[in-house]
Protein backbone atom coordinates (compact mmCIF):
# COMPACT_ATOMS: atom_id res chain seq x y z
CA UNK A 1 0.00 0.00 0.00
CA UNK A 2 0.78 3.71 -0.52
CA UNK A 3 2.73 5.57 2.55
CA UNK A 4 0.61 8.61 2.43
CA UNK A 5 2.22 9.80 5.70
CA UNK A 6 5.76 9.79 3.07
CA UNK A 7 3.96 10.93 -0.39
CA UNK A 8 4.04 14.50 -0.57
CA UNK A 9 0.95 16.25 -0.51
CA UNK A 10 0.25 17.79 -4.10
CA UNK A 11 0.85 14.66 -5.85
CA UNK A 12 -1.81 12.24 -5.57
CA UNK A 13 -4.37 14.59 -3.73
CA UNK A 14 -3.82 18.19 -4.36
CA UNK A 15 -2.98 21.04 -2.54
CA UNK A 16 -6.76 22.67 -1.95
CA UNK A 17 -5.96 26.23 -3.14
CA UNK A 18 -7.23 29.50 -4.23
CA UNK A 19 -4.00 31.16 -4.03
CA UNK A 20 -0.53 29.58 -4.27
CA UNK A 21 2.98 30.99 -4.35
CA UNK A 22 6.30 29.65 -5.83
CA UNK A 23 9.63 30.73 -4.37
CA UNK A 24 12.51 29.74 -6.36
CA UNK A 25 15.68 29.78 -4.30
CA UNK A 26 19.34 29.22 -4.57
CA UNK A 27 21.20 27.55 -1.75
CA UNK A 28 24.14 29.70 -0.87
CA UNK A 29 25.75 28.06 2.06
CA UNK A 30 25.33 24.38 2.12
CA UNK A 31 26.16 23.15 5.53
CA UNK A 32 24.11 25.77 6.88
CA UNK A 33 21.33 25.02 4.66
CA UNK A 34 21.18 21.24 5.87
CA UNK A 35 20.59 22.25 9.50
CA UNK A 36 18.21 24.73 8.57
CA UNK A 37 16.10 22.38 6.18
CA UNK A 38 15.94 19.88 9.38
CA UNK A 39 13.65 23.07 11.25
CA UNK A 40 11.74 23.17 8.02
CA UNK A 41 10.82 19.95 6.68
CA UNK A 42 7.76 19.29 9.44
CA UNK A 43 5.93 22.10 7.92
CA UNK A 44 6.15 20.28 4.51
CA UNK A 45 2.21 18.69 3.92
CA UNK A 46 1.90 15.16 3.41
CA UNK A 47 -0.79 13.42 0.94
CA UNK A 48 -2.31 12.20 4.30
CA UNK A 49 -2.76 15.62 5.52
CA UNK A 50 -4.21 16.74 2.48
CA UNK A 51 -6.69 14.11 2.42
CA UNK A 52 -7.59 15.25 5.86
CA UNK A 53 -7.81 18.87 4.84
CA UNK A 54 -10.16 18.15 2.05
CA UNK A 55 -12.60 16.03 4.32
CA UNK A 56 -12.38 19.49 6.68
CA UNK A 57 -13.33 21.43 3.88
CA UNK A 58 -16.37 18.89 2.43
CA UNK A 59 -17.83 19.46 6.05
CA UNK A 60 -17.53 22.83 6.58
CA UNK A 61 -19.49 23.11 2.44
CA UNK A 62 -21.83 21.17 3.67
CA UNK A 63 -22.81 22.58 6.89
CA UNK A 64 -23.08 25.56 5.19
CA UNK A 65 -20.21 27.68 7.14
CA UNK A 66 -19.46 31.23 5.78
CA UNK A 67 -15.71 31.52 3.93
CA UNK A 68 -12.91 29.24 4.30
CA UNK A 69 -11.11 27.38 6.48
CA UNK A 70 -7.87 29.03 7.03
CA UNK A 71 -5.06 26.98 5.72
CA UNK A 72 -1.72 26.61 4.20
CA UNK A 73 -0.15 23.71 2.84
CA UNK A 74 3.56 23.44 1.92
CA UNK A 75 5.96 21.75 -0.69
CA UNK A 76 9.16 21.35 -1.54
CA UNK A 77 11.00 20.18 -4.34
CA UNK A 78 14.84 20.28 -6.17
CA UNK A 79 16.18 20.74 -9.84
CA UNK A 80 19.16 18.75 -10.77
CA UNK A 81 21.40 21.70 -10.21
CA UNK A 82 19.75 21.79 -6.45
CA UNK A 83 20.95 18.43 -6.23
CA UNK A 84 24.93 18.70 -7.46
CA UNK A 85 24.96 21.63 -5.04
CA UNK A 86 24.20 19.41 -2.02
CA UNK A 87 26.43 16.91 -3.16
CA UNK A 88 23.73 14.80 -4.31
CA UNK A 89 24.78 12.76 -7.28
CA UNK A 90 22.63 10.03 -7.83
CA UNK A 91 21.13 9.01 -11.42
CA UNK A 92 17.74 9.85 -11.19
CA UNK A 93 17.19 8.43 -14.82
CA UNK A 94 15.68 11.56 -16.31
CA UNK A 95 17.32 12.71 -19.23
CA UNK A 96 15.03 15.59 -19.03
CA UNK A 97 15.65 16.61 -15.30
CA UNK A 98 19.54 16.09 -15.14
CA UNK A 99 19.68 18.64 -18.50
CA UNK A 100 17.56 21.40 -17.24
CA UNK A 101 14.58 23.21 -18.67
CA UNK A 102 16.75 26.18 -19.62
CA UNK A 103 18.76 23.78 -21.83
CA UNK A 104 15.85 22.01 -22.97
CA UNK A 105 13.54 24.99 -23.45
CA UNK A 106 14.68 24.67 -27.34
CA UNK A 107 13.49 20.87 -27.48
CA UNK A 108 10.24 22.17 -26.25
CA UNK A 109 9.77 24.87 -29.40
CA UNK A 110 9.96 27.93 -27.24
CA UNK A 111 10.55 30.52 -28.87
CA UNK A 112 14.63 32.25 -28.83
CA UNK A 113 17.80 33.09 -29.85
CA UNK A 114 20.70 31.10 -31.46
CA UNK A 115 23.46 32.86 -31.02
CA UNK A 116 27.73 30.91 -31.90
CA UNK A 117 25.66 27.96 -31.68
CA UNK A 118 23.48 28.47 -28.06
CA UNK A 119 20.44 28.37 -28.01
CA UNK A 120 18.63 31.00 -25.77
CA UNK A 121 14.95 31.11 -25.34
CA UNK A 122 12.88 34.09 -24.48
CA UNK A 123 12.38 34.08 -21.36
CA UNK A 124 12.23 36.12 -17.72
CA UNK A 125 15.83 36.83 -16.56
CA UNK A 126 14.93 35.37 -13.44
CA UNK A 127 14.32 31.52 -15.39
CA UNK A 128 17.70 32.12 -16.80
CA UNK A 129 19.70 31.78 -13.61
CA UNK A 130 20.37 28.85 -11.54
CA UNK A 131 17.61 27.23 -9.70
CA UNK A 132 18.54 24.75 -6.93
CA UNK A 133 15.01 24.53 -5.29
CA UNK A 134 11.42 25.86 -4.93
CA UNK A 135 8.94 25.72 -1.88
CA UNK A 136 5.44 26.49 -2.97
CA UNK A 137 2.82 26.91 -0.40
CA UNK A 138 -0.77 26.80 -1.11
CA UNK A 139 -3.72 28.41 0.85
CA UNK A 140 -7.33 29.74 0.89
CA UNK A 141 -6.04 33.12 1.26
CA UNK A 142 -3.08 35.36 -0.14
CA UNK A 143 -3.27 36.11 3.99
CA UNK A 144 -2.77 32.31 5.16
CA UNK A 145 0.05 31.82 2.43
CA UNK A 146 2.63 34.91 2.96
CA UNK A 147 2.33 34.35 6.86
CA UNK A 148 3.42 30.58 6.23
CA UNK A 149 5.97 31.91 3.92
CA UNK A 150 7.47 33.97 6.37
CA UNK A 151 7.86 32.07 8.76
CA UNK A 152 9.94 29.72 6.22
CA UNK A 153 11.98 32.70 4.71
CA UNK A 154 12.67 33.53 8.37
CA UNK A 155 13.53 29.65 9.25
CA UNK A 156 16.09 29.85 6.49
CA UNK A 157 16.86 33.87 7.28
CA UNK A 158 16.32 35.10 3.70
CA UNK A 159 17.66 38.50 3.13
CA UNK A 160 19.14 38.35 6.77
CA UNK A 161 22.87 37.59 8.29
CA UNK A 162 22.78 34.04 8.74
CA UNK A 163 20.81 33.19 5.50
CA UNK A 164 21.64 29.48 3.60
CA UNK A 165 19.30 30.47 0.61
CA UNK A 166 18.60 33.91 -1.61
CA UNK A 167 15.54 34.25 -3.33
CA UNK A 168 15.25 34.16 -7.28
CA UNK A 169 11.71 34.92 -7.52
CA UNK A 170 8.45 34.71 -6.16
CA UNK A 171 5.73 34.28 -8.33
CA UNK A 172 1.73 34.29 -7.17
CA UNK A 173 -1.28 32.23 -8.77
CA UNK A 174 -5.03 33.39 -7.94
CA UNK A 175 -7.99 30.98 -8.75
CA UNK A 176 -10.02 33.91 -10.86
CA UNK A 177 -12.30 36.27 -9.33
CA UNK A 178 -16.25 35.55 -9.46
CA UNK A 179 -18.46 32.12 -9.39
CA UNK A 180 -18.41 32.13 -12.50
CA UNK A 181 -15.07 32.20 -13.74
CA UNK A 182 -13.29 30.47 -10.61
CA UNK A 183 -12.14 26.83 -11.95
CA UNK A 184 -11.81 28.77 -15.67
CA UNK A 185 -9.08 29.47 -16.87
CA UNK A 186 -8.13 32.71 -18.98
CA UNK A 187 -9.45 31.87 -22.06
CA UNK A 188 -12.23 31.30 -20.14
CA UNK A 189 -12.21 27.17 -20.10
CA UNK A 190 -13.33 25.21 -17.02
CA UNK A 191 -9.84 23.23 -16.17
CA UNK A 192 -9.32 20.61 -13.91
CA UNK A 193 -11.62 18.39 -15.13
CA UNK A 194 -9.60 15.14 -16.73
CA UNK A 195 -6.51 14.10 -14.57
CA UNK A 196 -5.52 10.52 -14.29
CA UNK A 197 -6.90 8.27 -11.25
CA UNK A 198 -3.98 6.31 -9.52
CA UNK A 199 -5.06 2.75 -8.37
CA UNK A 200 -4.26 2.23 -4.05
CA UNK A 201 -5.19 5.98 -4.02
CA UNK A 202 -8.37 7.12 -5.38
CA UNK A 203 -11.20 5.12 -3.91
CA UNK A 204 -13.64 6.19 -7.41
CA UNK A 205 -12.86 6.65 -10.92
CA UNK A 206 -15.18 8.18 -12.83
CA UNK A 207 -16.57 6.88 -16.68
CA UNK A 208 -13.59 7.78 -18.78
CA UNK A 209 -11.03 8.62 -16.18
CA UNK A 210 -8.81 5.75 -16.56
CA UNK A 211 -6.40 4.38 -13.56
CA UNK A 212 -2.86 3.89 -13.82
CA UNK A 213 -0.66 2.00 -11.51
CA UNK A 214 1.28 4.36 -8.91
CA UNK A 215 4.48 4.02 -10.97
CA UNK A 216 3.89 6.67 -13.55
CA UNK A 217 3.29 9.24 -10.97
CA UNK A 218 5.90 7.83 -7.64
CA UNK A 219 9.47 6.28 -8.74
CA UNK A 220 10.38 3.17 -7.16
CA UNK A 221 6.65 2.14 -7.36
CA UNK A 222 5.24 -1.28 -10.31
CA UNK A 223 4.16 0.66 -13.61
CA UNK A 224 3.34 -3.11 -15.31
CA UNK A 225 5.19 -1.74 -18.87
CA UNK A 226 8.24 -0.03 -18.29
CA UNK A 227 11.56 -1.77 -17.87
CA UNK A 228 13.25 1.25 -16.08
CA UNK A 229 15.83 0.86 -13.66
CA UNK A 230 15.37 0.72 -9.95
CA UNK A 231 15.99 4.31 -8.74
CA UNK A 232 18.13 5.06 -5.74
CA UNK A 233 16.55 4.12 -2.48
CA UNK A 234 16.04 7.60 -0.94
CA UNK A 235 14.02 8.71 -4.26
CA UNK A 236 11.47 5.80 -3.91
CA UNK A 237 8.56 8.07 -2.79
CA UNK A 238 9.08 11.06 -4.98
CA UNK A 239 7.71 12.25 -8.01
CA UNK A 240 8.88 14.60 -10.51
CA UNK A 241 7.34 18.50 -10.84
CA UNK A 242 7.51 20.25 -14.34
CA UNK A 243 6.85 23.91 -13.64
CA UNK A 244 6.31 26.80 -16.91
CA UNK A 245 5.62 29.69 -16.57
CA UNK A 246 3.25 29.91 -19.79
CA UNK A 247 1.36 33.73 -20.42
CA UNK A 248 -1.68 33.77 -22.54
CA UNK A 249 -2.33 36.60 -24.89
CA UNK A 250 -6.23 36.66 -23.88
CA UNK A 251 -7.89 39.48 -26.03
CA UNK A 252 -5.73 38.30 -29.33
CA UNK A 253 -7.02 34.37 -28.77
CA UNK A 254 -11.10 36.04 -28.55
CA UNK A 255 -9.77 38.52 -31.38
CA UNK A 256 -9.07 35.49 -33.65
CA UNK A 257 -12.13 33.51 -32.49
CA UNK A 258 -14.25 36.49 -34.03
CA UNK A 259 -12.39 36.84 -36.44
CA UNK A 260 -12.72 33.26 -37.95
CA UNK A 261 -16.08 32.02 -36.70
CA UNK A 262 -17.06 28.33 -38.06
CA UNK A 263 -19.92 29.41 -40.64
CA UNK A 264 -22.80 26.93 -40.38
CA UNK A 265 -26.16 26.82 -41.01
CA UNK A 266 -28.44 27.77 -38.13
CA UNK A 267 -25.02 29.42 -36.16
CA UNK A 268 -25.14 33.23 -35.36
CA UNK A 269 -21.82 34.76 -35.70
CA UNK A 270 -21.06 34.40 -32.28
CA UNK A 271 -21.72 30.99 -32.36
CA UNK A 272 -19.47 30.36 -34.99
CA UNK A 273 -16.46 32.37 -32.73
CA UNK A 274 -17.67 29.70 -29.86
CA UNK A 275 -17.62 26.79 -31.66
CA UNK A 276 -14.16 27.76 -33.03
CA UNK A 277 -13.13 28.10 -29.38
CA UNK A 278 -14.18 24.58 -28.23
CA UNK A 279 -12.91 23.01 -31.16
CA UNK A 280 -9.54 24.11 -30.94
CA UNK A 281 -9.94 23.10 -26.85
CA UNK A 282 -12.39 19.95 -27.55
CA UNK A 283 -14.16 21.34 -24.88
CA UNK A 284 -16.76 23.82 -24.56
CA UNK A 285 -16.17 26.98 -21.78
CA UNK A 286 -18.81 25.38 -19.29
CA UNK A 287 -15.89 22.16 -19.57
CA UNK A 288 -18.62 19.87 -21.62
CA UNK A 289 -16.51 17.48 -24.11
CA UNK A 290 -17.44 18.39 -28.14
CA UNK A 291 -16.55 14.91 -28.76
CA UNK A 292 -20.27 13.88 -27.07
CA UNK A 293 -22.11 17.00 -27.61
CA UNK A 294 -20.22 18.34 -30.70
CA UNK A 295 -22.40 21.57 -32.02
CA UNK A 296 -24.17 22.93 -28.69
CA UNK A 297 -23.01 23.39 -25.34
CA UNK A 298 -24.28 21.65 -22.21
CA UNK A 299 -23.97 23.15 -19.04
CA UNK A 300 -25.52 20.14 -17.37
CA UNK A 301 -23.52 17.63 -19.05
CA UNK A 302 -20.58 19.95 -17.80
CA UNK A 303 -21.17 19.74 -14.39
CA UNK A 304 -21.77 16.15 -14.32
CA UNK A 305 -18.91 14.02 -13.00
CA UNK A 306 -20.25 10.41 -14.32
CA UNK A 307 -20.73 11.86 -17.98
CA UNK A 308 -17.94 14.91 -18.63
CA UNK A 309 -15.02 12.50 -19.07
CA UNK A 310 -16.90 9.69 -20.59
CA UNK A 311 -15.63 9.86 -23.92
CA UNK A 312 -13.09 8.30 -26.54
CA UNK A 313 -12.59 9.42 -29.46
CA UNK A 314 -13.85 6.26 -30.58
CA UNK A 315 -12.23 4.60 -33.86
CA UNK A 316 -12.81 8.45 -34.99
CA UNK A 317 -9.16 8.29 -36.23
CA UNK A 318 -9.51 4.72 -38.12
CA UNK A 319 -12.57 6.61 -40.30
CA UNK A 320 -10.43 9.52 -40.34
CA UNK A 321 -13.52 11.49 -39.04
CA UNK A 322 -12.77 14.75 -36.83
CA UNK A 323 -16.36 16.13 -37.31
CA UNK A 324 -16.67 15.59 -33.68
CA UNK A 325 -13.71 16.89 -32.60
CA UNK A 326 -10.57 17.63 -34.60
CA UNK A 327 -7.36 15.44 -34.29
CA UNK A 328 -5.46 18.67 -32.89
CA UNK A 329 -7.73 19.73 -29.92
CA UNK A 330 -5.66 20.43 -27.40
CA UNK A 331 -7.14 17.84 -25.02
CA UNK A 332 -6.72 15.22 -27.90
CA UNK A 333 -3.37 16.14 -28.47
CA UNK A 334 -2.12 15.99 -24.92
CA UNK A 335 -4.61 13.05 -24.19
CA UNK A 336 -5.62 11.14 -27.49
CA UNK A 337 -7.65 8.18 -25.83
CA UNK A 338 -8.65 5.50 -28.38
CA UNK A 339 -6.56 7.26 -30.91
CA UNK A 340 -3.81 5.31 -29.50
CA UNK A 341 -5.57 2.75 -27.00
CA UNK A 342 -8.17 1.88 -29.15
CA UNK A 343 -8.14 -0.97 -31.46
CA UNK A 344 -6.08 -1.41 -34.03
CA UNK A 345 -3.02 -0.05 -32.36
CA UNK A 346 -3.89 -0.94 -28.94
CA UNK A 347 -0.80 1.39 -27.37
CA UNK A 348 -0.27 1.55 -23.77
CA UNK A 349 -0.14 5.05 -23.03
CA UNK A 350 -0.38 4.95 -19.32
CA UNK A 351 3.50 6.32 -19.11
CA UNK A 352 2.12 9.30 -20.96
CA UNK A 353 -0.25 10.79 -18.21
CA UNK A 354 0.50 13.56 -16.22
CA UNK A 355 -1.21 15.04 -13.15
CA UNK A 356 -1.91 18.65 -13.88
CA UNK A 357 -1.84 21.17 -10.81
CA UNK A 358 -1.69 24.45 -12.12
CA UNK A 359 -2.76 28.25 -10.71
CA UNK A 360 -3.85 30.93 -12.61
CA UNK A 361 -1.71 33.97 -12.84
CA UNK A 362 -2.44 37.86 -13.52
CA UNK A 363 -5.53 40.05 -13.50
CA UNK A 364 -8.57 39.78 -15.54
CA UNK A 365 -8.75 41.28 -18.68
CA UNK A 366 -9.38 45.14 -18.67
CA UNK A 367 -11.71 47.31 -20.68
CA UNK A 368 -8.88 48.90 -22.71
CA UNK A 369 -7.37 45.65 -23.28
CA UNK A 370 -10.63 43.69 -24.62
CA UNK A 371 -11.17 47.56 -26.63
CA UNK A 372 -7.85 47.20 -28.56
CA UNK A 373 -7.59 43.65 -28.62
CA UNK A 374 -4.17 43.66 -26.73
CA UNK A 375 -2.50 42.24 -23.83
CA UNK A 376 -1.14 45.04 -21.50
CA UNK A 377 -1.00 42.70 -18.49
CA UNK A 378 0.78 39.66 -18.07
CA UNK A 379 -1.58 36.62 -17.27
CA UNK A 380 -2.24 33.12 -17.82
CA UNK A 381 -0.79 29.47 -16.27
CA UNK A 382 1.56 28.68 -13.54
CA UNK A 383 1.43 24.84 -15.22
CA UNK A 384 2.44 22.74 -13.05
CA UNK A 385 2.71 18.99 -13.53
CA UNK A 386 3.90 15.19 -11.82
CA UNK A 387 4.65 12.25 -13.20
CA UNK A 388 7.42 9.43 -12.55
CA UNK A 389 9.36 10.83 -15.78
CA UNK A 390 9.30 13.98 -17.62
CA UNK A 391 11.05 12.56 -20.47
CA UNK A 392 7.94 10.02 -20.90
CA UNK A 393 5.16 12.54 -19.80
CA UNK A 394 5.95 16.28 -20.27
CA UNK A 395 8.33 16.30 -22.60
CA UNK A 396 6.77 14.00 -24.72
CA UNK A 397 3.75 15.26 -24.77
CA UNK A 398 4.92 18.47 -25.88
CA UNK A 399 7.75 17.82 -27.95
CA UNK A 400 6.07 15.02 -29.82
CA UNK A 401 2.59 15.34 -29.61
CA UNK A 402 1.34 19.08 -29.68
CA UNK A 403 4.45 20.37 -31.89
CA UNK A 404 4.07 17.55 -34.14
CA UNK A 405 1.56 18.93 -36.86
CA UNK A 406 1.75 15.13 -38.47
CA UNK A 407 0.36 13.23 -35.26
CA UNK A 408 -1.68 11.11 -34.96
CA UNK A 409 -0.01 9.36 -37.86
CA UNK A 410 -2.97 8.20 -39.40
CA UNK A 411 -4.68 11.76 -39.97
CA UNK A 412 -1.48 12.46 -41.69
CA UNK A 413 -1.87 9.18 -44.32
CA UNK A 414 -5.31 10.53 -45.46
CA UNK A 415 -5.87 13.82 -44.91
CA UNK A 416 -2.89 16.17 -44.35
CA UNK A 417 -1.86 16.81 -41.15
CA UNK A 418 -3.55 16.95 -38.06
CA UNK A 419 -1.89 19.91 -37.63
CA UNK A 420 -0.67 21.79 -34.47
CA UNK A 421 -1.84 22.07 -30.82
CA UNK A 422 -3.75 25.68 -30.96
CA UNK A 423 -3.26 26.49 -27.35
CA UNK A 424 0.18 24.53 -26.58
CA UNK A 425 1.82 23.83 -29.85
CA UNK A 426 5.27 25.84 -30.49
CA UNK A 427 6.92 26.21 -33.63
CA UNK A 428 10.39 28.07 -32.01
CA UNK A 429 8.49 31.22 -32.21
CA UNK A 430 8.60 31.65 -36.17
CA UNK A 431 6.69 29.46 -39.05
CA UNK A 432 3.17 28.89 -40.44
CA UNK A 433 1.03 26.62 -37.66
CA UNK A 434 -2.08 25.47 -39.07
CA UNK A 435 -4.65 23.25 -37.76
CA UNK A 436 -6.94 21.36 -39.81
CA UNK A 437 -10.78 20.10 -39.52
CA UNK A 438 -11.99 22.80 -37.47
CA UNK A 439 -14.99 23.01 -39.67
CA UNK A 440 -17.00 20.26 -38.64
CA UNK A 441 -18.73 19.74 -42.01
CA UNK A 442 -15.23 19.90 -43.88
CA UNK A 443 -12.68 18.28 -42.55
CA UNK A 444 -10.29 19.26 -45.41
CA UNK A 445 -10.12 22.44 -44.52
CA UNK A 446 -6.83 24.01 -42.41
CA UNK A 447 -7.10 26.87 -40.18
CA UNK A 448 -3.38 29.14 -39.78
CA UNK A 449 -2.94 30.18 -36.11
CA UNK A 450 -1.20 34.15 -36.00
CA UNK A 451 2.35 33.85 -36.03
CA UNK A 452 3.13 34.48 -32.15
CA UNK A 453 1.29 31.84 -30.27
CA UNK A 454 -1.55 32.50 -27.96
CA UNK A 455 0.28 30.50 -25.06
CA UNK A 456 4.44 31.91 -24.45
CA UNK A 457 6.44 30.54 -22.70
CA UNK A 458 8.45 32.50 -20.41
CA UNK A 459 10.49 30.47 -18.10
CA UNK A 460 10.45 27.21 -16.34
CA UNK A 461 12.51 23.81 -14.62
CA UNK A 462 12.24 20.57 -13.74
CA UNK A 463 12.04 19.53 -10.00
CA UNK A 464 12.56 16.19 -7.88
CA UNK A 465 10.04 16.26 -5.51
CA UNK A 466 11.11 13.59 -2.57
CA UNK A 467 9.73 11.83 0.12
CA UNK A 468 9.05 13.08 3.36
CA UNK A 469 11.58 10.42 4.44
CA UNK A 470 14.25 11.64 2.08
CA UNK A 471 13.78 15.24 3.12
CA UNK A 472 14.54 13.96 6.31
CA UNK A 473 17.25 11.96 5.84
CA UNK A 474 19.23 13.33 2.22
CA UNK A 475 18.64 16.87 2.61
CA UNK A 476 18.46 17.77 6.13
CA UNK A 477 21.30 17.34 8.93
FE1 LIG B 1 -4.01 21.84 -21.04
N1 LIG B 1 -6.98 25.54 -21.99
O1 LIG B 1 -7.55 26.32 -21.30
O2 LIG B 1 -7.14 25.52 -23.20
N2 LIG B 1 -6.03 22.10 -20.87
N3 LIG B 1 -3.75 23.86 -21.14
N4 LIG B 1 -1.98 21.58 -21.04
N5 LIG B 1 -4.24 19.85 -20.79
C1 LIG B 1 -6.95 21.11 -20.62
O3 LIG B 1 -9.71 18.32 -19.27
C2 LIG B 1 -4.73 24.83 -21.27
C3 LIG B 1 -1.03 22.55 -21.06
C4 LIG B 1 -3.24 18.89 -20.80
O4 LIG B 1 -7.36 14.20 -19.98
C5 LIG B 1 -8.26 21.66 -20.61
O5 LIG B 1 -9.29 19.10 -17.27
C6 LIG B 1 -4.09 26.13 -21.30
C7 LIG B 1 0.28 21.98 -21.17
C8 LIG B 1 -3.80 17.57 -20.54
O6 LIG B 1 -8.63 14.77 -21.65
C9 LIG B 1 -8.13 23.00 -20.86
C10 LIG B 1 -2.74 25.91 -21.17
C11 LIG B 1 0.11 20.61 -21.21
C12 LIG B 1 -5.16 17.77 -20.37
C13 LIG B 1 -6.72 23.29 -21.04
C14 LIG B 1 -2.53 24.49 -21.08
C15 LIG B 1 -1.32 20.38 -21.10
C16 LIG B 1 -5.41 19.20 -20.53
C17 LIG B 1 -9.57 20.90 -20.38
C18 LIG B 1 -1.60 26.88 -21.14
C19 LIG B 1 1.11 19.51 -21.34
C20 LIG B 1 -6.19 16.69 -20.04
C21 LIG B 1 -9.82 20.67 -18.92
C22 LIG B 1 -1.70 28.14 -20.80
C23 LIG B 1 2.16 19.55 -22.13
C24 LIG B 1 -6.67 16.01 -21.28
C25 LIG B 1 -9.60 19.25 -18.46
C26 LIG B 1 -7.63 14.90 -20.94
C27 LIG B 1 -6.67 19.76 -20.42
C28 LIG B 1 -6.13 24.53 -21.41
C29 LIG B 1 -1.31 23.90 -20.98
C30 LIG B 1 -1.92 19.12 -21.05
C31 LIG B 1 -9.33 23.96 -20.92
C32 LIG B 1 -4.75 27.48 -21.46
C33 LIG B 1 1.60 22.74 -21.25
C34 LIG B 1 -3.03 16.26 -20.45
Amino acid sequence: PLDLNNIQGDILAGLPKKTETYFFFQVSDVNRFRGQFAKFVPSVTTTAQVVAGRQAIQEHKSQNKEGLIPMAAVAVAFSNAGLIKLGITDDLNDAAFTEGQLKGAENLGDPGKTTNGVFSPDWEPEFKKEIHGVIYVAGDSILSVDKKLIEIKLLFGVGLPGHSITEITSIRGDVRPGKENSAHEHFGFLDGISNPAVEGFDKTTFPGQDAIAPGFMLLGHETNNSSKPQPPSWAVDGSFLTFRYLFQLVPEFDDFLEQNPIILPGLSRKEGSELLGARLVGRWKSGAPIDITPLKDDPVLAADPQRNNDFKFENELNNNDQSRCPFAAHVRKTYPRDDLEGPPRNFDIDNRRIMRRGIQFGPEVTLIEKAEKKTHHGRGLLFACYSSSIVDGFQFIQQSWANTPEFPLNAAGKSGQAGFDAIIGQKKGGGVRTVNGTNPSDPTTNITLPNETFVVPKGGEYFFVPSIAALKTKFAA
